[in-house]
């Protein structure tokens, strides 16, 4: 496996930071998770857009424009003889001392590109649907680390994957300060009840599979998409419910905090939406050879 690390390609084994890098210290960076599609990157440009928007409110110099980005991410891929594949891109502040100040990292940030063949939630599960439960973790508030920046600093995520493993789901869904739902640990909740699809409109990630599957929705199923504040109770009465992230896709969920919803398997237009979602990641991206 070959690795982009500051400008080069190494192997795996060579391809390490300092244990002083502000990334492995305090998760002070940012990072994307993007996916490569039969020889499309897909969305790659907006990938890059948010983790440059990320990186400009953490005041990180990325170092590169935007172009030479996008050729690293398709070189590392190419390096990789991969067509289809999962890709983790990781900025961190660089390397500083032991204190949190960032104006120590006098360097240049740590630019990692790893590509690799991406693990899928088992088969089963989109078939049969997901059962999810809230968990009591709330999504960070957005004056403290706000959720559209897709940092290194994971943590309310993954205490939130814990309670899920604890309660024995594969996903929880975490609510806002003010009790509404925000979005899962790495995917976007969408419901839809009589032909309306919603979504929350704060506290979440702005996801790109998110985007893609709402434009999808208007242009194509002709629904009504409203981004909007909703409720569990919502959500417990919704006709369908479905996850969307880069790794999952659009995956349903069938039972919420023991409410079955709907009658308890994956909706119909869900699994619509799931089929022209495979069909424009073939199309909508960067293409490579
Ligand atoms: N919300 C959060 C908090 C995320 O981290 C999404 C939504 C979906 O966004 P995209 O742009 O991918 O549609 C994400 C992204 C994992 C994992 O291992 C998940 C993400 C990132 C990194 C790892 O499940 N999800």
């Amino acid at each position: 496996m070959k690795i982009y690390l500051n400008g080069k390609w190494v192997e795996k084994e060579d391809a390490r930071v300092s244990v002083f890098d502000h990334g492995l210290l305090y998760g002070d960076g940012a990072f994307e998770g993007i996916r490569a599609y039969s020889g499309v990157v897909f969305k790659l440009q907006e990938h890059i857009d948010r983790l440059y928007e990320t990186c400009h409110t953490m005041m990180i110099n990325v170092g590169l424009t935007k172009e030479q980005m996008i050729d690293a991410v398709v070189k590392t891929l190419q390096a990789n003889n991969l067509r289809d594949g999962y890709i983790r891109l990781v900025i961190t502040r660089g390397d500083g001392d032991l204190g949190l100040d960032p104006r120590k990292c006098k360097g240049s940030p740590n630019i990692i590109i790893i590509a690799d063949k991406i693990t899928l939630y088992p088969d089963e599960m989109y078939k049969n649907g997901l059962t999810i439960v809230t968990v009591p973790t709330m999504r960070n508030h957005p004056e403290a680390i706000n959720p559209q920046l897709k940092s290194l600093n994971y943590l309310n995520n993954i205490l939130a994957k814990i309670e899920a493993n604890n309660a024995g789901v594969p996903e929880a869904i975490m609510l806002d300060g003010s009790g509404y739902v925000a979005e899962c640990t790495g995917d976007n909740i969408f419901m839809i009840k009589g032909g309306i699809l919603k979504t929350p409109q704060q506290g979440r990630l702005r996801g790109i599979t998110r985007d893609a599957v709402m434009v999808l929705a208007v242009k194509k199923l002709k629904l009504d998409v409203q981004e909007t504040l909703i409720t569990r109770h919502e959500f417990y009465n919704a006709d369908e419910v479905f996850l969307t992230g880069t790794a999952a896709e659009l995956i349903p969920v069938v039972k919420i905090d023991g409410r079955p919803i709907g009658n308890g398997k994956p909706g119909p237009l869900t699994l619509e939406l799931l089929k022209l979602f495979h069909e424009v990641t073939r199309q909508d991206g960067v293409k490579f050879s």
